[in-house]
């Protein structure tokens, strides 16, 4: 990174809060309505990918055809699972670390966002009692492509009027990080290295990570 950082962009399952193991329970409940048993390795082909493409994987792999009508059936039911089992959420929830960087962040002047697939943003946020921490949030509700298209990461740049290049984005799908490279971003993977490959460069978590280790990291 040898341009000045003035936005990160944050991802919210993975990154922020494990909501996965929720959406896989969600998912796991409704595949065993037509007979599938949902693995927890499909489950991490999911992540970063919209409710409705979650399901048009699912039923591809278990083979089961389904018009748009009753996939549209299915997903709200899955969305209603889904929506039981976040109400579980508290504060300490929030990966370790997260709240001393954003902190770093904007004693350095740094804007933050959201950048998330997923249409409950905001209720996890409220749960997690962090959307102040954010000057403008990005979620499934507001685009129309999906990521590995950069829409949900560039809204946020337009939004704060912060150049592409200017931009470091966090997150933990590799369709998140070739999002954020398509949109001319500074992508960091959190999570495995092996995984998220195409990354800019990756770190397992927050904790103990600044705003100097980025810098440090020159491409
Ligand atoms: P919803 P992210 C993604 O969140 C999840 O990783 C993915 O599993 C989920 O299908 C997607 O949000 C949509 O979520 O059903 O709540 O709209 O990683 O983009 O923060
Ligand atoms: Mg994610």
């Amino acid at each position: 990174m040898t341009k000045k950082i003035k936005l990160c962009i944050f991802d919210l399952d993975g990154v922020i809060v494990d909501t996965a193991k929720y959406h896989y329970l969600a998912w796991k409940e409704l595949a065993k309505e037509f007979g599938y048993d949902l693995t927890k390795q499909q489950n991490e082909k999911l992540k970063g990918v919209s409710r409705v493409q979650s399901l048009k994987l699912i039923l591809q792999w278990a083979g089961v055809s389904k018009s748009e009508e009753e996939q549209k059936i299915l997903a709200a039911k899955k969305n209603e699972q889904y929506v039981k089992l976040i109400q579980s959420l508290t504060p300490n929830d929030v990966f370790p670390g997260v709240r001393e960087f954003i902190s770093e962040l904007k004693d350095n002047g740094i804007l933050t966002s959201i950048g998330s697939a997923s249409k409950n943003t905001r209720l996890i946020l409220e749960k997690l009692e962090i959307t102040g921490l954010f000057d403008y949030i990005v979620d499934g509700t507001m685009t129309t492509h999906s990521k590995p298209h950069p829409e949900v990461f560039l809204k946020s740049c337009e939004a704060l009027n912060i150049k592409p290049e200017n931009t470091v984005v966090f997150e933990d799908a590799p369709k998140g990080i070739e999002a954020a490279k398509a949109g001319g971003m500074y992508a960091i993977g959190v999570g495995n290295p092996d995984e998220l490959s195409n990354a800019d460069m990756v770190i397992s978590g927050f904790e103990g990570f600044g705003v100097k280790d980025i810098m440090l990291k020159k491409n």
